[in-house]
């Protein structure tokens, strides 16, 4: 039923007048907008945090855990543990040695619900996938893999194909896994990643039976006709172990792509992925300049969340990605789907961000509450920067500040909630004066009614940041309360 009424609200509407009226089924007139949550500075540390990861564990949803790139350093990443909610952290910089290694760049988080917080990342010295597992909380990370990319027989480098990744490996700079992506199920954990320079999507995992109890990571397997046209990709597990990965085929440039997902239906068990099915057609390339990230650029940004809640959508899996309408015009929105059927049909794409300009909406993030099977999605907005002045423009520039915004669906994504403002503040990335900009992605997560976005902000808000004055970035969040 929700998928038909998605398709009767997208037939003949334009999306906006779609996405206002979805707003409005979950929304009574007259409620109230949700008010600014407090935002915390993760970080206070000098120097730019960007690119960040988040998760919360669900066994205790106070506990959250932070990290971000630092693009101004030869290695390391910026952690931040909080048992709070956010209140208070506890900070430090890991991986600039071993046990972990040199690490790069390209850290991305998810807790499963054994209590087990997984990590994978990218180091220095080689081009390997790795995965860190902590059982802590988050305080300490142990390395349990490092996969080698593989090159499928007959692998050919499409033309202008380059890594996105901080910085090439120091050993062999053109054989390397790039934008690794990580994803809990209920008893698996799953990485995905690029392999260059044949740019084939790749993905493998592990069984997990409690903490600190998980079987060996598998080899790669790689995700068929990707070879030569995949990347930015990201992963998901359903509630049976299925595996889904998507990505994008435009590796370079401003044009656009189509955004792929393909699904190994029984995971760890015998047998890989099967064809990928078209998702989506996106003006994003995969180094889209626009005025807030003039520097780094963005890709499409096709992100996974699947719910395996066990609630009234057990098994949906929802995806968000980034459009650009249009081309080369940096009117950039972000896009909404779902499937029940582990990805073969998909509901209309909708446009979740409900604003009236044509400015940039950018980098989204997903997360189901695995408790109540809610979706919340949190991205980078300049709509509020019109160029002339205000609390959302910094320079007198159209549509290059930006603020984290975001929504929420309690129907399964038949409907969500006016958009709302997370930031307090308005962040310009040119005045950084760092290329990394925001980096390529941020992340978000959701547990237990608590939805965490995590960004990286100069704005200095919260009056913490010990690099305000020179406009680097830190890592924050904040604790939003889904009803
Ligand atoms: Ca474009
Ligand atoms: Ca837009
Ligand atoms: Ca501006
Ligand atoms: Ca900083």
């Amino acid at each position: 039923m929700n998928r038909r009424m998605l398709g009767i609200l997208t037939g003949s509407t334009s999306a906006f007048a779609a996405v206002a009226l979805l707003a409005s089924m979950t929304a009574p007139a007259g409620a109230a907008v949700p008010r600014i949550p407090p935002n915390f500075d993760s970080s206070v540390m000098h120097g730019n945090e960007a690119e960040d990861a988040i998760a919360v564990n669900p066994a205790n949803p106070s506990n959250i855990v932070t990290m971000a790139t630092l693009p101004d350093v030869v290695s390391g990443l910026f952690e931040g543990v909080s048992f709070n909610g956010g209140k208070t952290w506890t900070r430090q910089v890991i991986g600039t040695a071993a046990p972990l290694g040199e690490i790069c760049c390209d850290q991305q988080l998810a807790w499963d619900r054994f209590g087990n917080l997984w990590m994978t990342y990218l180091v220095n010295t080689n081009g390997n996938v790795l995965v860190a597992v902590s059982t802590d909380g988050g305080l300490t990370f142990s390395k349990v893999a490092e996969i080698v990319p593989t090159t499928p027989t007959g692998s050919k480098a499409p033309s202008g194909a380059t890594p996105k990744r901080l910085r090439p490996p120091s050993n062999n700079p053109n054989i390397l896994g790039d934008q690794p992506s990580i994803s809990a199920g209920p008893n698996s954990v799953w990485v995905s990643y690029t392999s260059f320079p044949s740019t084939v999507v790749q993905a493998f995992g592990a069984s997990v039976t409690g903490l600190g109890t998980f079987g060996s990571f598998s080899a790669p397997e790689s995700v068929p006709t990707s070879n030569g046209r995949g990347d930015f990709g990201d992963t998901a597990v359903g509630p049976d172990g299925q595996v889904m990965v998507t990505y994008q085929d435009q590796t370079n440039g401003q044009g656009g792509a189509h955004i792929y997902t393909a699904v190994d239906a029984n995971g760890l068990q015998p047998g890989g992925f099967a064809d990928p099915r078209l998702l989506a057609r996106s003006r994003v390339g995969g180094f889209d300049f626009i005025p807030a990230q003039p520097d780094r650029s963005v890709d499409a940004e096709a992100n996974l969340a699947w719910d395996h809640s066990s609630g009234p959508h057990n098994g949906r899996v929802y995806a968000v990605w980034t459009q650009e309408t249009p081309n080369e015009s940096d009117n950039m929105d972000i896009m909404f789907q779902f499937s029940d059927n582990n990805g073969a049909t998909w509901s209309p794409a909708v446009r979740l961000n409900d604003d009236h300009t044509v400015n940039s909406q950018f980098n989204p993030a997903i997360a189901v509450d695995q408790a109540t099977g809610d979706v919340a999605v949190s991205w980078y907005d300049c709509r509020n920067d019109l160029g002339m002045g205000g609390p959302g423009d910094t320079d007198g520039i159209p549509n290059d500040d930006a603020q984290i915004w975001a929504t929420f669906s309690t129907n399964g994504g038949a409907g969500f909630a006016p958009n709302f403002q997370v930031s307090a503040g308005t962040s310009n990335a040119p005045d950084t004066g760092s290329f990394f900009d925001y980096g390529d992605y941020t992340h978000a997560a959701f547990q237990s009614h608590l939805f965490y976005p995590a960004w990286s902000d100069n704005s200095n808000s919260t009056g913490q940041n010990p690099d305000g004055a020179l406009h680097q970035l830190d890592l924050f969040t904040a604790k939003v309360v889904i009803p």
